[in-house]
């Protein structure tokens, strides 16, 4: 039980003139970021939002974003992150299905711009100082069941679906996992991550301020920003296997003896390879801490702070997390998982077990094996519509329904393909309609979707395989594309 305040900015309020956040040179004080996230709560208020609704954050890491959204966790304005890449038809789908009243921007978007008549928009920056110019509190009272965020991911059909966190959800998948890695107001955390997602967000950002951490919030990744984030006393680095890549890519001694000064680099969100965490190791001394999550769920496996790392797994229950391999299939109960998929009950009776004892578990679709001592290897994914392309997970229905309107196409599947650095990459395998032709060019340039979901490689056939009730066997095109 807690006090009506939100628990996850506790720190915030309580760690005075400490530095809080570093961005682009400037740096926040704890005391600064509590002060104008407050004045955002009150300018909310005076524009008439109050706990439970929704705003829709399209915001790159900035300093003002980070204000406007504590501002909309402490006045109780459920959180609604959106990728600032995403274009028309996934904007509009994620303001229409969250509700959205509000649609904060850190720079004028124009793909959000030529939607069209929708909820009311205001750039970051002047919310702030429409807030420095507020003086009534508006912080609402808040309660464990109360809903905090929706977080959209991307599902075996076309369209995302948001994960619905609480205060209770966030704070305790939160509060273990930044105790399982030993977080404190020591820690100086580098986030390069994008604020959209649950790493970036939850774990990286909010993981950190709670715990009294100063955060150097990176508003775009390089190897040399990370590097001079070290150099400049960084102690702890959270990454995606893309980030790990580029930086063994890019690494000078100089550059490497850097990071090895670092106190835990961790990495999630998509497969690290035995090889990557090795050569890290061999490059800076340091052993990755690989952990495994979903939107859903938050972090729900870890690696241990002290102890052996093990290479190409991912390590055992969070603190407060249960688990079961049910046909291969990794099921989880845990503090830190949503309450539901938002206005989809559909979803839900799909995703949701409750066993004899009344216990729910939540099946993740990711197919594991145990070593001998519960250690979880991760194998892949039960489905072939789902992929993970530099940390982010894609919908390849959603990519196919793109492709299939464009007039050359008479059938279309996409499917991932192994790539180093990217983890996999987007292949569209296209059977044309008699006497069309298609480039990848082309290709590229009809499919309106953010840049990471657009197809790298295109594969022409004759016609796609399938089997006997007509399903097109994507294992088969995996395999082999061409
Ligand atoms: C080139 N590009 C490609 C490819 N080749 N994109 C995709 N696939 C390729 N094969 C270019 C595009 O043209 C585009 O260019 C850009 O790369 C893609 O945009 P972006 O992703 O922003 O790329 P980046 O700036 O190069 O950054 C790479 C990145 C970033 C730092 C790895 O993708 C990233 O931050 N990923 C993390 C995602 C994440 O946080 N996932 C967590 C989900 P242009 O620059 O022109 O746009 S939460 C989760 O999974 C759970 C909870 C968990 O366990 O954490
Ligand atoms: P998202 O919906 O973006 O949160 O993605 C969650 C998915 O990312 C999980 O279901 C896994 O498939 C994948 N994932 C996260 N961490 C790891 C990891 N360390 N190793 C392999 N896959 C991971």
């Amino acid at each position: 039980m807690h006090d009506g305040s939100n628990p996850l900015l506790r720190a915030v309020h309580a760690r005075g003139s400490r530095p809080a956040l570093v961005v682009d040179g400037l740096t926040l004080s704890f005391a600064e970021l509590d002060d104008r996230s407050a004045g955002v709560a009150a300018a909310l208020a005076h524009r008439g939002l109050g706990k439970g609704d929704r705003a829709a954050l399209v915001l790159r890491s900035s300093l003002d974003g980070v204000v406007c959204l504590l501002g909309c966790l402490r006045r109780g304005v459920v959180v609604v992150p959106v990728n600032p890449g995403y274009q028309g038809a996934e904007l509009a789908h994620v303001l229409a299905d969250s509700g959205a009243a509000l649609v904060i921007e850190d720079e004028a978007c124009a793909a959000l711009h030529a939607l069209g008549p929708g909820p009311a928009l205001v750039g970051a920056r002047a919310l702030v100082d429409e807030g420095a110019a507020t003086a009534d509190a508006a912080d609402a009272a808040l309660h464990d069941d109360d809903l905090a965020m929706l977080i959209y991911t991307s599902g075996t059909t076309g369209r995302s679906k948001g994960c619905a966190h609480t205060v209770g959800s966030l704070t305790a998948g939160i509060a273990a996992l930044m105790a399982l890695w030993g977080v404190t107001d020591a820690d100086v955390v580098i986030n390069a991550l994008p604020l959209f997602h649950v790493h970036g967000l939850c774990v990286c950002l909010l993981g950190a301020l709670s715990r009294g951490a100063c955060t150097r919030l990176l508003p775009r990744f390089s190897p040399e920003a990370v590097v001079d984030g070290a150099r400049r006393g960084a102690t702890v680095f959270m990454s995606v296997p893309t980030m790990i890549h580029r930086l063994l890519g890019a690494l000078d001694d100089e550059g490497a003896a850097a990071l090895g000064a670092l106190r835990l680099v961790t990495c999630g969100s998509a497969a690290l390879s035995a090889e990557q965490l090795r050569a890290f190791e061999a490059r800076t001394g340091i052993t990755i801490l690989e952990r495994y999550g979903m939107s859903e769920t938050l972090i729900t496996l870890s690696n241990p702070l002290e102890g052996e790392r093990r290479a190409g797994a991912v390590g055992w229950p969070v603190p407060g997390t249960a688990i079961r391999v049910v046909d291969d299939e990794l099921w989880v109960s845990s503090a830190g998982a949503m309450k539901a998929y938002w206005n989809r009950p559909d979803a839900d009776a799909e995703a949701f077990v409750t066993d004899a004892e009344g216990q729910r578990w939540f099946r993740t679709g990711d197919v594991v094996a145990l070593d001998d001592d519960g250690c979880v290897r991760v194998i892949g994914r039960a489905s072939q519509d789902i992929l993970k392309v530099g940390g982010h997970k894609l919908s390849t229905r959603e990519i196919e329904e793109q492709i299939e309107g464009h007039p050359a196409v008479r059938e279309v599947a996409v499917v991932g393909v192994a790539d180093a650095e990217w983890g996999e990459r987007v292949c569209a395998v296209v059977a044309l309609r008699e006497g069309a032709t298609l480039t990848l060019a082309e290709l590229q340039a009809h499919v309106k979707l953010a840049e990471v979901k657009r197809p790298r490689e295109l594969v022409l056939v004759d016609a796609l395989p399938r089997n006997a009730l007509g399903k097109v066997m994507k294992s088969a095109l995996k395999a082999r594309p061409g």
